[in-house]
């Protein structure tokens, strides 16, 4: 028996699925008489917490409750490309008032997390942009982290709308409520709990801190780090996850929250207080931080790739995305052979950040702003404006596997193409 966040209980029978989510419309009180209209899974957002040990077998059966045709996303799996939820791979969509089921091995253990991945466009109340998203821990066969709390915590902004120069929103939010409305965490002295930060809003990086507390970062996009270490501040663009060990040692009433006070006032944040500790939560800014993956990784040299690709990344037009002067669908694919090295070559010649996404594979970073740096395995990595980042994937994983940006505008505006096997 499986217990679920939620208060679901499923048994696993011949024909039964392991989880079930049903995408429905509902009306979501993200704090007192604040309520968007969004989709969510069961009926909460976020969506249910999925934990299973890596390796095994499972069955997902998807109910979509909803007159649009659906997609979801299972983000840093190693998985077949028919149930990893894009449909540019060829997965299938789930049809309205329809239903879906997807069958696959659990590939590999780390902080993982489940998503709409419905094209939106200009329509700001699809996909990404909506309540559909969860967390998905796969726990390791041996060697798990040594914490006494296990705490997710996922980033979302509400009420999008088109600004001057990008998509901006009018309310934020941890774990589906607003700074002060839900449970805070609750916390013992000498403590250790384990962060599962995720950003799981659609276009907007987030910056979190903790007065008081530092951050040991353990994992990047759920795979552990070579060099772990201790910072004032957390960066998360879209579709990033850190995993952060941080010792309870400065009681009192504290807000985990952004650290853009705009955004912390609007609902991105949530307060964190000791047993036996009263008062107001206090929020006190951290000591600047440049947040910079390469603190994290080791310095050995990449063994040289087999292929590689130059990709530079330019806006022709507002809002309009090219990679090497090309948009999605006519961007050229990315060609390559099973169990080959490739290095991409990211220039950002832009005035914005990209969080490229890579789906299927995991990818390791070997240059950073021009720095080498090794052991860095992620999912996501940001290219900042006017930068160039490079990292190396090996193709071990055959299958259409689609690379974008996680940035949903610019992902729909055209920032976009599909790595290819070749034969
Ligand atoms: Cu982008």
């Amino acid at each position: 028996m499986l217990a679920l966040a939620g208060g679901a209980c499923l048994v696993r029978g011949a024909t039964e699925p392991d989880v079930r989510l049903k995408v429905d419309p509902i009306n979501l009180e993200i704090g007192p008489k604040k309520f968007v209209k969004t989709l969510a899974y069961n009926g909460q957002v976020p969506g249910p917490l999925l934990r299973f040990p890596v390796g095994k077998t499972i069955t997902v059966e998807v109910t979509n409750n909803t007159a649009d045709m659906e997609l979801l996303h299972w983000h840093g799996f190693h998985i077949p490309p028919e149930v990893d939820g894009a449909h540019e791979e060829g997965t299938p969509h789930i049809p309205a008032h329809g239903t879906q089921s997807y069958t696959f091995t659990i590939d590999p253990a780390g902080t993982r997390w489940y998503h709409s991945h419905n094209m939106a466009g200009r329509n700001f109340q699809k996909g990404p942009y909506t309540g559909q998203f969860g967390m998905f821990i796969v726990d390791p066969r041996e060697n798990p982290a040594a914490y006494d709390l296990d705490i997710p915590i996922l980033l979302h902004d509400w009420q999008p709308f088109l600004g001057n120069d990008d998509v901006e929103y009018k309310l934020y939010s941890i774990n589906g409520k607003m700074l002060g409305s839900g449970e805070p965490i609750r916390v013992k002295p000498g403590q250790r709990a384990l962060l599962r930060l995720l950003n799981a809003s659609a276009t907007l990086t987030h910056r979190l801190a903790l007065p008081g507390h530092r951050f040991r970062v353990i994992a990047l996009d759920g795979n552990t780090v070579p060099v772990p270490k201790d910072v004032p501040s957390v960066d998360l663009a879209p579709g990033e996850r850190v995993d952060a060990i941080v010792e309870m040692n400065t009681p009192g009433v504290w807000v985990l929250g952004e650290t853009n006070p705009e955004m912390r006032n609007g609902g991105m944040g949530i307060v964190l207080e000791y047993a036996d500790r009263k008062g107001d939560p206090r929020w006190l800014p951290p000591q600047d931080f440049p947040w910079d993956y390469t603190i994290f990784g080791g310095s050995e040299t990449a063994p040289a790739p087999d292929g590689k690709f130059p990709m530079e990344i330019k806006e022709h037009g507002q809002h309009h995305w090219t990679i090497n002067g090309k948009s999605w669908p006519q961007a050229d694919k990315l060609m390559v052979q099973n169990g080959k090295r490739y290095r991409m070559l990211f220039d950002n010649q832009s005035a914005l950040a990209h969080p490229l996404h890579l789906h299927r594979h995991t990818f390791e970073i070997t240059r950073y702003l021009g720095k080498t740096t090794s052991g860095l395995l992620k999912d996501v990595v940001v290219v900042p404006a006017w930068k160039q980042v490079e990292i190396d994937v090996i193709a071990d994983h055959p299958g259409l596997s689609l690379f974008h940006c996680h940035q949903q505008f610019h992902m729909d505006m055209g920032l976009m193409t599909l790595m290819v096997y070749a034969g």
